[in-house]
């Protein structure tokens, strides 16, 4: 049985959603969270991160490299468009997008206001990444499509890396008004009872 190491509110939440949407048993390991400042790869984990799995004996990081690995193992070609297939290269760029150009900018906002708890020394860092956070949500309100999902009427594994995203950039408040398309998606992303199980763990 895949293990999971887990703490609410990381990326782990990812992989527990991934996990629930295919229903998939598993062993949960809570670990706290601890917010250093100073440190990565600071976790209680084998890894030093959230998320880390392991499975057959393998420990695996980072939530992208994960998710694959299960589709691959265990999702019978379930959340993924097939290789080849006309809408892979936009699960790709999808897939990628959330968590290598989206996701950073939100991390150093996140860093800066919640770990370092010293943003009103630095308010142009944090107003810079705020802006470059902003450009990474404009991006995907002017390229999401007919929706319901980003592959259209095909829920992927794509969603679940892109909702983690939409969530934190929710929780520092850059996924404001400015974007009506990603936030009625994140309200469709909400109503997932696998999401809400993740959220909730
Ligand atoms: N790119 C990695 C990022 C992993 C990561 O930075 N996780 C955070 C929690 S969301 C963490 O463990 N940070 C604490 C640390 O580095 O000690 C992934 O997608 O899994």
């Amino acid at each position: 049985m895949i293990k999971l190491w887990f703490a609410p509110r990381t990326r782990a939440v990812r992989i527990a959603w991934l996990l629930e949407e295919l229903g998939l048993p598993y062993e949960l390991e809570r670990v706290d969270f601890k917010r250093t400042a100073t440190a990565f790869f600071a976790q209680s984990t084998p890894l030093g991160k959230l998320p880390v799995i392991e499975d057959a004996g393998k420990l695996i990081g980072e939530s992208g490299a994960i998710t694959e690995y299960i589709l691959e193992q265990y999702a019978g070609g379930r959340l993924a468009p097939a290789v080849g297939s006309p809408t892979r290269a936009s699960y790709l760029q999808w897939l990628h997008f959330a968590e290598s150009t989206a996701f950073p900018p939100l991390g150093i906002v996140i860093w800066l206001t919640l770990y370092r708890d010293d943003a009103s020394a630095h308010p142009e860092l944090v107003e810079d990444a705020r802006n470059r956070a902003a450009s990474g949500l404009e991006f995907l309100e002017k390229h999401f499509g007919p929706g319901p999902w980003l592959l259209a009427d095909d829920f992927s594994a794509a969603d679940i890396m892109m909702g983690f995203t939409l969530l934190a950039a929710q929780a520092v408040g850059v996924l404001d008004a400015r974007f009506p398309i990603v936030n009625a998606y994140l309200g469709r992303l909400l109503e997932r009872p696998a999401l809400q199980k993740a959220v909730n763990l």
